[in-house]
């Protein structure tokens, strides 16, 4: 196995209006090459420049990259700093009144909080942890739904230093406990009931559940946020209302003050193996991570509306909701829900409402609401839109077109943003301003990022042919360890296989003749017929791009002659078919794969369902559809699965 073979074809491209370039923060490829040639000539002075320039600082840091105990490396490592400061208190002069967060619960009701009031909650709530004896170095987990108080509580963490650990609402008490387990929290931070989708959630009881289970001793307090009116079963001064804890409390906070290199967050990210990794993140480092990609991918200037729809249970909820665009004094929308409910117009409705400019989604979240009203959009006024986003999976064509013409009206760039929990923030994305789109790639690192698409000796491959993901030297934002276990984090992420000196993302990746990144999916996912390594990702595109499919996932499974055959999972745009119409659909798409991109990438075993399985933040999981294909009986933990049920459907041969 040496390179991997690129079987898409995509020759589209889309450059930014005149009026869009002339406007941007950086504006034209001569802005983006001269920032590339800046940090080529003098790495350190290049970062260093953005972190004066964008970070306020408490005590200026005179080192910037410490690479003495490789690959631990330290920035900024004698500044002095603290996050919730950057993020609120220094824009209080001028944007006191700004609106920091427009906030829409899973009901449609809608609140506006401004910089100051945000700052107010925010030192409420940081006294009230204080008064918990919770300072910094203390783990918190936060177990809450979104809206406001989540970004409070996280805030208010980083005000007095102590390190949080997000979980996300849809989790289990299992994996509750395993955080809680792994950090040695003393508090937790959770609400009685979450809303979503107009079910309640029961966040409270799940948390009272994993404090039975073991290794949960640590935890001293429970922090309860009344978010609706249902109880919550109290166990007396362990408990506490969030209400009660802020009473009397004084409205002003002095922030701690941190060493640039000391932890800001951890957040748990499951490998394809072994249990959920801890990454651990830096408050100097992370937040110029955030901090810049924020104001150079999406744009952001005053009078921007921006919507990122993530959950903050997710790295993309955590940079670009809580810190990239608070750090940056940007208004913008937060909701509570799903984007179906009440309707398949809730997005658009938003957008409209809320005179939205930059919106920030993932494509599984497109392609859902593509099968379910194509021509919803049309019906709303969506002209605010200026900048598009997608996050979290790699994008097909097909449904980047779809998001380019009737969700943006061919006007506004889309930002296809590779990045990882690991990396921190954004790595490679199109600067919209500067870099023209093609659909299906994630275009050009940013200025800073070193990336490379390499073989197995760490050679570069040549363009067209695929190989790892890799950046070739540390950036602040990247993660600094994995909590607990500094051998692992060793070995994932700087294996010796590059000699210790490449970050290996875990990601496959191709370049075309422009330069252009088009990520092909996880290494893990790679499938080899008949001696030809193929990625997922352009097999999934070549059937989405069929007009009857809405989505589709593939895997491989072992086979006599070729190794690995395909066998792709299909969600239809209609009714999910049964009986002969499923076998005659089969047969169609399989002939269309072959057309579409040749015979060795055709599938021979197909199979429908009405939904794939998915982890809640909405990447398939392709573990679980190996074993389907291959007939065995599931294993895995499919306790996070969003819809368990269609399994049976997926498992059931034509
Ligand atoms: C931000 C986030 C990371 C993995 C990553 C990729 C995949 C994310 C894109 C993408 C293609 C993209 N963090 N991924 N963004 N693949 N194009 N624009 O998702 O830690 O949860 O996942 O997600 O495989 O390694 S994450």
């Amino acid at each position: 196995m040496s390179t991997l073979e690129s079987i898409l074809k995509e020759t589209r491209s889309f450059s930014p209006s005149d009026d869009f370039r002339q406007k941007a923060i950086v504006s034209g490829m001569e802005s983006y090459n001269t920032l590339c040639e800046q940090a080529n000539q003098d790495y350190e002075a290049f970062w260093a420049n953005l972190a004066r320039e964008l970070i306020t600082w408490h005590k200026p840091f005179s080192r910037v990259l410490d690479d003495s105990a490789a690959p631990f490396f330290k920035w900024f490592d004698d500044g002095e700093l603290n996050v919730s400061y950057n993020c609120l208190d220094r824009h209080l002069a001028q944007h006191g009144h700004s609106t920091a967060i427009i906030f829409e619960a899973d009901d449609g009701k809608v609140s506006h909080v401004s910089y100051s009031e945000l700052h107010r909650r925010v030192c409420l709530f940081a006294n009230g942890l204080k008064s918990l004896n919770i300072g910094k170095g203390d783990r918190v987990i936060i177990y809450m739904p979104m809206g406001v108080e989540a970004v409070v509580a996280m805030q208010a963490c980083a005000r007095i230093g102590a390190i949080h650990s997000v979980v996300f609402g849809g989790f289990s008490a299992g994996a509750v406990r395993d955080r809680i387990a792994d950090t040695a929290a003393r508090l937790v931070i959770t609400a009685n009931e979450g809303l979503r989708g107009g079910k309640s959630v029961p966040l409270k009881a799940t948390v009272d559940e994993a404090l039975t289970l073991e290794g949960c001793d640590t935890v001293e307090h429970v922090v309860v946020y009344q978010r609706t009116n249902g109880g919550a079963h109290w166990q007396e001064g362990r408990d506490i209302w969030w209400h009660k804890l802020i009473e009397g409390q004084s409205e002003q906070c002095e922030p701690e003050w941190m060493n640039a290199e000391d932890p800001l967050f951890i957040l748990y990210t499951s490998g394809s193996t072994g249990k959920p990794k801890g990454i651990q993140h830096s408050c100097g480092g992370y937040l110029l991570g955030a901090t810049n990609s924020f104001r150079w991918v999406f744009d952001y200037k005053p009078g921007d509306v921006y919507w990122c729809t993530a959950d903050v249970g997710w790295i993309t909820g955590h940079s670009y909701i809580c810190y990239g665009p608070l750090a940056n004094a940007a208004t913008q929308v937060i909701f509570e829900g799903i984007p179906t409910y009440p309707d398949a117009a809730r997005f658009w409705r938003m957008i409209e409402q809320h005179k939205v400019s930059i919106f920030y989604t993932a494509p599984t979240a497109i392609r859902s609401l593509i099968k379910l009203g194509a021509d919803l959009p049309k019906e709303y006024d969506l002209s605010s839109l200026r900048l598009l986003g997608t996050v979290g999976e790699p994008i097909n064509p097909e449904a980047w077109m779809w998001y380019y013409e009737t969700v943006g009206g061919s006007r506004c760039p889309i930002v296809d943003t590779w990045w990882q929990t690991e990396t921190g923030s954004i790595q490679i994305a199109p600067l919209p301003g500067a870099v023209a789109t093609k659909p299906g790639s994630c275009t050009l690192p940013l200025p800073g990022v070193i990336a490379d698409i390499v073989d197995e000796s760490g050679a570069p491959v040549e363009p067209g042919s695929g190989g790892f993901l890799v950046i070739k030297k540390p950036f602040p934002s990247l993660v600094r360890t994995i909590w607990n276990d500094p051998e692992r984090f060793k070995k994932t992420y700087f294996p010796e296989e590059f000699n210790g000196q490449y970050y290996l993302a875990g990601d496959s990746a191709h370049r075309d003749e422009n330069g252009y990144v088009w990520i092909m999916g996880r290494v893990d996912d790679v499938l080899n017929v008949s001696g030809h390594r193929l990625g997922t990702m352009e097999i999934e595109s070549a059937l989405v791009a069929n007009p009857l499919v809405a989505e589709a996932a593939v895997v491989g499974k072992p086979h006599d002659v070729k190794g690995e055959a395909v066998v792709a999972f299909v969600v239809l745009k209609g009714a999910r078919p049964t009986g002969e119409a499923a076998k005659k659909m089969a047969a169609e798409l399989k002939n269309w794969v072959a057309h579409e991109i040749g015979k060795i990438a055709q599938p021979d075993d197909i199979r429908f369902g009405e939904n794939l399985p998915k982890t809640r933040s909405g990447k398939i999981m392709r573990r679980l559809l190996r074993s389907i294909a291959k007939g065995e009986a599931i294993t895995q933990d499919t306790s996070t699965l969003e819809n368990p049920q269609i399994l049976d459907q997926l498992a059931e041969p034509l």
